[in-house]
């Protein structure tokens, strides 16, 4: 299998982040990336689509934020990351802001998302990574990985959150479906729900998202990904939100594993984007399901089963000396 990176995406490195109540350190390390990258025995350089496809998905407000934010932190005198601390919750709209704070909370859903000078191009670089295994994937590839940090299945068209900045799953559905791969659907198997993903789509007949999650009942992000979320207007149905409780195993975890690939063949898809997080991971230090190691292997062959095209862009996974083996162990069993 075909697997991409970009040296740049080391380069993101967010020294901490609010949890709890305290500042702890930031989960999303650059650790995460050098161990997959090891464990896989390398990848291929990304190759440069430009702002194009991102613009395709992101508001160009965001973006021009995104790529100036840090710049304007230091420039206020400010030290360490970016990191906002008013949010607007009611009544949001598109305002000119003056202060990087106000800008910060506008384009941002929590205090998890720092950005760092590194942020930018590691953020750029990730996306173009999905876009390089979608390359792959139209040009025959049975499949294609993209090595994505930052992650993105937490960030929407206008905001950050969930250590994601640019939503690198809908930026490869939705550059699919401009280059007439036929229908697309979107599975998400990170341990927290993909609301960045599910959003973008949300009201869009044309990609399928299923997503199999910790119930945001008791787990990040809270606000979405409730089973009673399934679309909306011509969008309706095209949904899927799958939450299992705290501590589930494999065995329930491939029933609901199960569903959502069901459902996907029933809406007729023609390619898969996967979103891959290892957080599921009994060892995760974030997260709270039971899989081991050998269940990503089964995972993986249960997916390859589909027998569709399939773009895998990773999501989470925190427990960062398991991490390696975790996804190359994912990768052997969809490729078997
Ligand atoms: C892509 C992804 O998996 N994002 C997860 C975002 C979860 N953020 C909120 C959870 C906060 C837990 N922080 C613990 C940090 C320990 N160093
Ligand atoms: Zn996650």
């Amino acid at each position: 299998m075909r697997l991409f990176h970009h040296p740049l995406q080391s380069e993101h490195a967010p020294e901490r982040e609010l949890h709890n109540g305290d500042w702890v350190p930031f989960a999303e390390c650059p650790e995460r990336f050098a161990q997959i990258l090891a464990a896989c025995g390398g990848a291929e350089v990304a190759s440069d689509h430009g702002a194009g496809p991102i613009l395709s998905v992101h508001d160009a407000g965001y973006v021009r934020f995104l790529e100036q934010a840090h710049g304007e932190w230091v420039a206020a005198g400010r030290k360490g990351d970016a990191i906002g601390y008013t949010f607007p919750v009611v009544r949001r709209r598109p305002l000119e802001f003056d202060r990087i704070d106000a800008k910060l909370g506008a384009w941002s859903m929590d205090a998890s998302t720092p950005i760092a000078s590194g942020t930018w191009n590691a953020a750029y670089w990730s996306a173009q990574g999905a876009l390089s295994a979608l390359d792959a994937v139209a040009a025959g590839e049975r499949r294609a990985f993209a090595l994505c940090r930052p992650p993105g299945h937490h960030a929407g068209a206008d905001y950050m959150g969930g250590y994601c900045y640019l939503n690198n799953a809908a930026i490869a559905a939705r550059a699919a479906g401009d280059r007439g791969m036929g229908r697309v659907a979107i599975l998400d198997v990170d341990y927290h729900h993909g609301n960045g993903t599910q959003d973008i789509f949300y009201a869009s007949p044309d990609v399928f998202f299923a997503s199999i999650h910790a119930d945001p009942v008791t787990d990040y992000p809270f606000y979405w990904g409730h089973a009673d979320e399934r679309g909306e207007g011509e969008g309706e149905g095209s949904t899927l939100n799958l939450p299992l409780p705290r501590g589930t195993d494999w065995t329930a975890y491939a029933q609901a594993l199960d569903a959502a690939l069901g459902a996907i063949g029933e809406w007729g898809a023609d390619m898969l984007v996967l979103s891959f997080g290892a957080d599921t991971f009994a060892g995760d230090p974030i997260s709270s399901f039971a899989l081991q190691t050998d269940d990503f292997a089964r995972m993986g062959e249960r997916i390859a089963q589909a027998g569709l095209p399939t773009v895998i862009v990773m999501e989470g996974g925190y427990a960062v000396d398991d991490l390696g083996t975790n996804v190359a162990t994912f990768l052997d069993g969809i490729s078997r």
